[in-house]
């Protein structure tokens, strides 16, 4: 399949690369990612107010929260940018096979109806369903001929009547007729001979009432880019049972334009045309589509990972961290939850796109920081595991003998748990703990 937006999904990729060279992200970087974003989005044609909020609201949400400026806000601004962009390309709903019994196409001429009522049949067919096709444009001469080809390449039933002027009549013997030769659902094809929507409106709102289908489809042509947000607001005023058929995104850069810009009338975008074949037919949804856009692999993934390190703590638990008494044991505990994601180097590589890898000694070093910890705390008592303070300079020493390691391993672990110890309790008196969680981007990587 040719993809014209590759130029979009280039660019946005190029900018989160950018992201992903630094091992800690600042301001400047997060900005200068954001104007790369916003530059390709424009340049896709996406409404400059759409774009804008958008890149507000990732500012909102990963400059104003006082995240950790390490390895774990990276990921955190990626998944806020794929977040935004699934919500600015369509609506957050699950994938079900379109369905449908009687489908009513409708749009202006030229928008690729005739094509797409091919490419639905085809997408029934291969559903194992038996779509009958009805031609019910009785002005255009070659609209007949077209159809029945196409619904042939389908391997749909087709009916038209050359001999009537009469679309009504035609659907109503259509479906009978369609019906007796087993067909189970049935696409009407119309003739949109109009340029003005307006009049294409009340036409269809005509053949609604007559022919009482199930689903209508407004075919839009996305090359028309953003303007596409006027022709599904007008639609959506019209029809109940409207859906979005968005035909030639493969022949227009202007494709995000057009997907934002009905995704804003709320109209539900079901299928995309990407060629003039009747295979060229794909079902559209918002989140596959980001993901392949951006070039990114499993970023839900990732996303669930995140989700299931914010561990929910018991109620003890936090009343003991904001009272202050968080323990190495419970640094233990996050240390491990981290641990859970995998190395570092894997969350990275949760995004395929990228080939990009830290530093080797950074992440080295963190893991055998880690490794050391643990076996120094072995060595700890339980009373110094739960009450750190008490770790004295002759505790250090016979700690540091036990695990083998050195005073100074001993100090940098304490070092290191005082830090976390603030932050953390800082954190918890922010939001994040009315929502029960304990995130775990609370570990002070950047001192690791
Ligand atoms: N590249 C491309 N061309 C398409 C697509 N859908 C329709 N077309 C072409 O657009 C032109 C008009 O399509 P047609 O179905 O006749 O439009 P109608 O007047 O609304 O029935 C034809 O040349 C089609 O081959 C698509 O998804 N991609
Ligand atoms: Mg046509």
């Amino acid at each position: 399949m040719v993809w014209m937006l590759d130029a979009l999904g280039k660019q946005l990729n190029l900018a989160i690369r950018k992201l992903l060279k630094y091992p800690t992200l600042n301001e400047r970087i997060i900005n200068e990612a954001l104007k790369d974003i916003q530059r390709a989005l424009i340049q896709a044609d996406v409404d400059v107010n759409l774009v804008f909020s958008l890149s507000e609201r990732v500012k909102n949400k990963v400059l104003n929260r006082k995240l950790p400026p390490a390895l774990n806000r990276r990921v955190y601004t990626i998944a806020t940018i794929y977040q935004e962009l699934i919500d600015l390309l369509g609506k957050k709903e699950e994938r079900k096979p379109f369905d449908g019994k009687i489908i009513l196409l409708v749009g202006l001429q030229g928008s690729g109806k005739t094509t797409s009522a091919a490419k639905l049949a085809y997408y029934f067919k291969s559903r194992g369903r038996k779509p009958g096709v009805i031609c019910a444009d009785t002005y255009r001469p070659g609209a007949f001929e077209q159809l029945k080809q196409l619904s042939e390449e389908a391997g749909a039933d087709f009916y038209g009547d050359l001999s009537s002027k009469n679309a009504l009549k035609i659907v109503k013997n259509g479906i009978k007729e369609l019906k007796q030769q087993g067909s189970n659902v049935f696409i009407i094809d119309t003739a949109g001979r109009h340029r003005k929507e307006k009049k294409l409106f009340s036409e269809m709102q005509e053949m609604v009432e007559k022919i009482k289908p199930d689903k209508t489809m407004l075919v839009v042509d996305s090359t028309i880019g953003q303007q596409a947000y006027k022709q599904a607001e007008a639609f959506k005023k019209h029809t109940d049972l409207g859906y979005i058929f968005l035909t030639k995104l493969d022949g227009t850069a202007k494709g995000g334009g057009a997907i934002s810009a009905v995704a804003a009338t709320n109209a539900t975008i079901a299928f995309i045309g990407t060629g003039e074949k009747v295979s060229d037919i794909e079902q559209f949804n918002a989140e596959s589509f980001v993901s392949r856009l951006l070039g990114l692999g499993d970023v839900k993934g990732l996303l669930r990972k995140i989700e299931e390190l914010e561990e929910k703590p018991s109620k003890e638990k936090i009343e003991r961290i904001i009272s202050g008494k968080f323990t190495l044991y419970d640094l233990m505990e996050q240390i491990n939850a981290m641990y859970r994601l995998g190395p570092f180097k894997k969350i990275v590589e949760y995004l395929p796109g990228f080939k990009y890898s830290l530093p080797g000694s950074t992440e080295k070093q963190i893991q055998a920081n880690i490794e050391k910890w643990k076996i120094i705390m072995q060595s700890m008592t339980k009373a110094e595991l739960i009450n750190p303070d008490i770790i004295d300079k002759s505790r250090i020493r016979r700690i540091a003998f036990g695990s083998g390691t050195t005073p100074k391993d001993v100090r940098t672990l304490l070092k290191y748990y005082k830090e976390t110890k603030k932050m953390i309790r800082k954190i918890m008196k922010q939001k994040s703990l009315k929502k029960g969680k304990l995130p775990f981007t609370s570990l002070p990587l950047q001192s690791l």
